[in-house]
């Protein structure tokens, strides 16, 4: 992989992303995030409601690229399972004819729904084209598509907005409007079409005719055929101007009203998108959402076995939940249709959590403290980005809803436990799992203090709730 993974535990996360992004930047695609922040706005509120409250997503990553799965020629091919064509060079002559392998006979748009309810997820985002510019539904646009192309002949998003539908989860598509390495006018096809800008910075390639004639009147189709669409995830938005990202956004506000956008489309998000697996340090009261891998890659590939943890997952939920974003975590199912067993379980195991301790994160909101989440090195060392380092706390975090705080412990704490100093009389404390009563004593400083069962009732984390009078905290 191109992204080198530092040693380590929990913290080694930011590292490893930090790096990864160095990677990124070079091939201009890592300035995405720092999208205009969205202005307030009464009915862009109003459509992030379901969003700030569901917390949880699940990622699919799925297209032709599951079939080589990292290797092209018996030749391991680095990087990103979605990205082989590019990193690879392989010509659109040749990568297009995996269309006729695509035979995903085990797809089962149900299992797949099934799978993100038993996680513990409310919404879904898949990838409708990628940057290899095939498309995972059936398009008038372009018959580079899953139902004109292959012998699979199924429309994968249809039976997935219908199985979403019967089972009452939300649906969102992830589009790349800008790379397209299929067309000649799309973006980032150097190999077969040239660079994007010629030496003086202009553009090359007929990027508008590419626009107006397969990414505009796809997401059309996306927004007229598969029933309400939660969100439209754009991404890269390479030579995006202003003007071109506004044509976007004008489809999606007129054939939808309430579909979201993302933070890459390059203008008018009504949320933020973070850097790939990227958790902010601080608390936002903007809505944001990290996408993050389950391992290190998003498209399959066979030589990615690193899943992360049921409780590495849990700690990024809550961590995330606790700064005031959501946590969209990706699969990449294989090329026969199954996502690979192993990420189910984790998600599952994750998932069972949630059904005894999901009053801390559904609808939750960031700590009122914000001390919990690390601090800075105090000897001046720089990360690998040349910022100031950033050292995290992972022991516990808070999440609030009013009148009550969930602390959620993953490791240990010491004994007793003092909460931070608030000024709100603190009226009861107990076990979110089980109800059980935590004793507990105010101290005169302000600090409550109480002391939690060892070991842990629940090794991988345990919620305590405290409940305190009126509904925000006091500090
Ligand atoms: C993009 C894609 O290139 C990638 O294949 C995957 O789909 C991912 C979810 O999104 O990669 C990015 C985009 C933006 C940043 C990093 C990787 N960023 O802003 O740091």
């Amino acid at each position: 992989m191109s992204c080198r993974r530092s040693p380590g535990g929990r913290p080694a996360a930011r590292r490893f992303t930090a790096v990864c992004l160095a990677a990124v930047a070079a091939s201009g695609i890592a300035r995405a995030h720092q999208a205009q922040p969205p202005q307030p706005d009464p009915a862009r509120e109003h459509r992030l409601a379901w969003f700030r409250a569901a917390k949880y997503g699940l990622f699919i990553h799925w297209g032709l690229y599951a079939i080589p799965a990292g290797e092209w020629h018996g030749r391991r091919c680095p990087g990103l399972g979605e990205w082989l064509m590019n990193r690879c060079q392989v010509p659109v002559r040749e990568y297009e004819q995996l269309a006729a392998r695509f035979n995903p006979v085990k797809f089962d748009a149900d299992a797949w729904v099934q799978l993100a309810q038993d996680a513990g997820m409310k919404y879904i985002v898949i990838t409708a084209k990628h940057h290899d510019g095939f498309a995972m539904f059936k398009s008038n646009a372009s018959s580079y598509n899953v139902v004109d192309a292959t012998p699979f002949k199924r429309d994968v998003l249809k039976e997935l907005a219908d199985a979403c539908a019967r089972r009452g989860m939300r649906l969102g598509f992830y589009y790349s409007q800008s790379q397209d390495w299929h067309e000649p006018g799309g973006a980032g096809n150097t190999w077969d079409f040239g660079p994007d800008l010629g030496p003086d910075g202009r553009e090359r390639k007929d990027y508008d005719g590419y626009l107006r004639s397969k990414a505009e009147p796809q997401v059309r189709e996306l927004l007229t055929r598969y029933g309400p669409v939660a969100l439209i995830w754009f991404d890269t938005p390479r030579s995006m101007t202003p003007e071109r990202g506004q044509r976007f956004a004008t489809i999606v506000r007129t054939l939808q009203p309430s579909t979201l956008i993302d933070g890459r489309l390059g203008t008018e998000g009504d949320y933020r998108s973070t850097g790939d697996n990227v958790v902010p340090d601080a608390a936002s009261g903007l809505a944001w959402e990290t996408p993050a891998t389950i391992n290190h890659t998003w498209g399959y590939r066979t030589d990615d076995t690193d899943w992360k943890a049921p409780g590495t997952i849990l700690f990024k939920l809550i961590d995330i939940v606790s700064k005031g974003g959501n946590y969209l975590l990706n699969v990449g199912p294989m090329a026969d249709g199954l996502i690979p067993q192993a990420s189910q379980a984790n998600l599952r195991t994750a998932g069972r959590w949630l059904r005894v301790n999901g009053e801390a994160v559904y609808a939750a909101g960031p700590s009122p403290f914000g001390e919990e989440f690390g601090e800075y090195s105090a000897r001046g060392a720089l990360d690998v980005r040349g910022q100031k380092l950033f050292l995290p706390q992972t022991e516990w975090r808070v999440t609030a809803k009013p009148g009550r705080l969930y602390f959620t412990f993953f490791n240990e704490p010491r004994a007793p436990f003092a909460i931070p100093a608030m000024r709100n009389r603190v009226t009861r404390v107990y076990r979110l799992a089980d109800g059980v009563d935590v004793p507990f004593s105010a101290g005169g400083d302000g600090r409550t203090t109480f002391t939690l069962d060892r070991p842990m009732p629940d090794p991988m984390a345990t919620v305590v709730v405290v409940a305190y009078e009126g509904s925000a905290v006091r500090r």
